[in-house]
Formats: structure tokens, C-alpha cells, sequence
């Protein structure tokens, strides 16, 4: 139905005009002006110049919409034709997979894999593996999957080199909303048949497992609340603990592992203000075992997270570590969340460009994907 005109052009400046405009509604709008125009021809020139104004602003935007949903509506079924002509027959084209992969979104992805397994009957991501190779087909192979089976993976891959990599688990658990960590822990459960944590402690042993498994299990509160008495008094325990080595490891074990993570950060900032300096300042100078080690990687996880994530990418890029599937892990898994986050504190931290450092350490399809996840195509 028509509004009177006053109305509608009234309507049409207040109206919302976003992605999310319905065209239809701009159609029926456009429509209803054009009624309003031929009843009063006898309108005074402004507002003939108004409304001629108005009209041609609303045409462009719904010409955009037009271009915007037509662009981003991607056909599973068109993306699995694409895929299987990449790799059927001898070869494979590489370009074709990063060009369609590298720009859908997680949903997307699954949709796809769906309807490459209806169309040619066979998994995608199994036919991934056997065509590429190295460390691009672990990229491609983990973005491919769906998020909690990623981690599954990735905490199964830890779990097999337990002795480098236990800070994985770690950060997995720590980083992970709580939620999130029981959905990963299923399925790691569907996957290989045991559960995350029976893995873990069979592959660790004292303070270590108790805490691993600990973080592993937890399902902490997920509130805002903090009680700033308790992070005075658990700072103190873990300064004793930790700083003092006066034993009460088990008690620096359950604040890890059952605190809130709001809690922990309060905890966290009340031990830098009462004793100048940071925990886990303290511990990366004193951490000489793996628990000490465990402990670090967890404090630095729950506080900041973003600048955990910087640090490692910051030592496989400087090659001060020997994390090599860290630059995977970290674009791989925050590329959906705070990579632009992680992006600009590294760019703070190291006066370069994420992007560029990735692309002079590493090469060929592997730099081109990554680069493709970072935003940045080469
Ligand atoms: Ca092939």
C-alpha cells in the first residue's frame, strides 16, 4: 500500500539502508514513488528534484544488493564441480583449490564437502590428502575441517609427540571457551574412540598430567564476576609457589584449573601490582621443567591470548623455535576469530607486516594459502 508522499519520503531518509535491506522492500518503495509521482504532477520543482534525488540513490543501492548477494552466493554444488576438475586425473591444480577454499567460511565449507560427497561419492577431504603434499596439505587438510574436528586433530597430533608439544594441549585448553572445549572433547570422543584427557594422562605422568588433564577437564565458569579478595589471596599462593618454590604445586594446579578466567586475569593483574612484575615474566625466566613450562603457556593463554598466539608466530617466523606447524595452527584456527587482532600486534611488536613475514619464510602453494587466509593474496 501507498503512504502519502510526505510520509514516504520521510520513510525512505530514515530508512536503515544496509547489507541486510530487503529488495523487495525497496522495490515496493520504489513502486509506491512512482504511484505518488504520476498523482501529482503538479508538485513545485524542489520537490520534483527531491524525489528524483531520492530515487536514484535507492536504484544505485538496490543495484548493489543485487551485485552483493548474486557475488556471495556460492553454489556447494558448483564449488564441488570446481574442486573435482582440480583434482581428477593426473595432477592437480592447486590455484583452483586455494581460489575456492581460501574464500568460504566454515559453514560453506562443510556445504561443500556435503555435496562433493553426493556428486562423485567420495570424501574431499581424503582426496585432499592424497593430491597434496607437506605442509600445504596439512594446511589445506585442518582448514577443511570442521572447528572442533580440527582440534580433535590437532590434540591427537600433540598427544603423539607429547614431549615438544604439550604446550598444544595446553593452549587448547585454555584458550577455548568452555563451551567450545566440550564440544572439541566430543569429538575427540567420535574420533578415536577414547577421550582427550584418558590420551593425555597416558602420555604424561606427575604434576604435569594433574595439570594437562586438569585444564583438559575443566568446565569453569564462564561470568564476569571476580572477587577481588580471592585474587589477592591466590596470588599470594602462587608467588609462594612458584617465585619460593614452597611447594603447594597441587594448589597452583586447582587455580589453574577451576578458577573462573575473569577471575584468573583479576588474580593475574594483582600479582603484577603487588609484586612489580608479571607471573609469567617470572616463570619464562625460571621455568626449567615441563610443568613450569605448562604452567607459563596456560597463565599466558588464559590472560592474553592474542599476544600468546603473536609470540608464537614470532618464533617460528624468527626461527627461534622449533614450532614449525605453529604458523599452520595459529592462522588455521584464528583465521575465523582475532587473526586481525594477532595482525596488529604483531605488526606493534615486530615493525612488520604479518603478511610479509610469512611470505619470506615460506613458498609455493603452502605461502599462497596462508597468504590467501591472511588477506593478503600474493
Ligand atoms: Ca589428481
Amino acid at each position: 500500500m501507498c503512504e502519502p508522499l510526505s510520509v514516504g519520503v520521510h520513510a525512505c531518509r530514515r530508512a536503515n539502508i544496509g547489507p541486510e535491506t530487503n529488495v523487495q522492500d525497496l522495490s515496493d518503495l520504489l513502486q509506491c514513488f512512482r504511484l505518488v509521482l504520476l498523482e501529482h504532477l503538479g508538485l513545485s520543482l524542489w520537490i520534483w528534484m527531491t524525489i528524483d534525488y531520492l530515487l536514484q540513490k535507492v536504484s544505485l543501492l538496490m543495484i548493489l544488493l543485487q551485485f552483493q548477494q548474486t557475488f556471495s552466493n556460492h553454489s556447494p554444488k558448483e564449488d564441488a564441480d570446481v574442486l573435482w576438475k582440480a583434482v581428477k586425473g593426473w595432477g592437480t591444480d592447486e590455484s583452483a583449490i586455494i581460489a575456492i577454499m581460501g574464500h568460504r567460511n566454515a559453514a560453506q565449507r562443510q556445504q561443500i564437502r556435503q555435496a562433493y560427497h553426493d556428486i562423485y561419492q567420495e570424501d574431499l577431504i581424503k582426496r585432499i590428502e592424497s593430491e597434496l603434499s607437506g605442509n600445504f596439505e596439512k594446511a589445506m587438510y585442518r582448514w577443511i575441517l570442521e572447528p572442533a574436528d580440527r582440534y580433535a586433530v590437532l590434540a591427537n597430533v600433540a598427544i603423539k609427540n607429547l614431549n615438544s608439544d604439550y604446550h598444544v594441549i595446553v593452549e587448547i585448553a585454555s584458550v577455548l571457551k568452555p563451551e567450545e572445549l566440550l564440544v572439541v572433547r566430543r569429538a575427540y570422543h567420535n574420533r578415536y574412540k577414547h577421550s582427550l584427557e584418558e590420551h593425555v594422562a597416558a602420555h604424561t605422568s606427575g604434576y604435569l598430567r594433574q595439570l594437562v588433564v586438569g585444564l583438559l577437564s575443566s568446565f569453569r565458569y564462564d561470568g564476569d564476576e571476580i572477587n577481588p579478595i580471592l585474587a589477592k589471596i591466590e596470588a599470594d599462593i602462587l608467588h609462594e609457589a612458584i617465585k619460593n618454590k614452597k611447594g603447594k604445586l597441587d594448589e597452583v594446579i586447582r587455580i589453574l584449573t577451576t578458577r573462573s578466567k575473569t577471575q584468573l586475569k583479576a588474580t593475574f593483574n594483582r600479582y603484577r601490582d603487588d609484586y612489580g612484575y608479571s607471573l609469567s615474566k617470572k616463570l619464562l625466566n625460571d621455568a626449567s621443567d615441563d610443568f613450569l613450562k605448562a604452567v607459563h603457556a596456560a597463565i599466558r593463554c588464559i590472560d592474553d591470548h592474542h599476544k600468546y598466539y603473536e609470540k608464537v608466530l614470532r618464533n617460528v617466523l624468527q626461527g627461534v623455535g622449533t614450532d614449525e606447524d605453529g604458523l599452520t595452527r595459529v592462522v588455521v584456527t584464528r583465521a575465523e576469530k582475532d587473526l586481525k587482532d594477532i595482525k596488529e600486534l604483531y605488526y606493534k611488536r615486530n615493525s612488520i607486516h604479518l603478511e610479509d613475514a610469512v611470505a619470506k619464510e615460506i613458498s609455493g602453494d603452502y605461502k599462497k594459502f596462508l597468504l590467501t587466509l591472511l588477506g593478503k593474496e600474493h
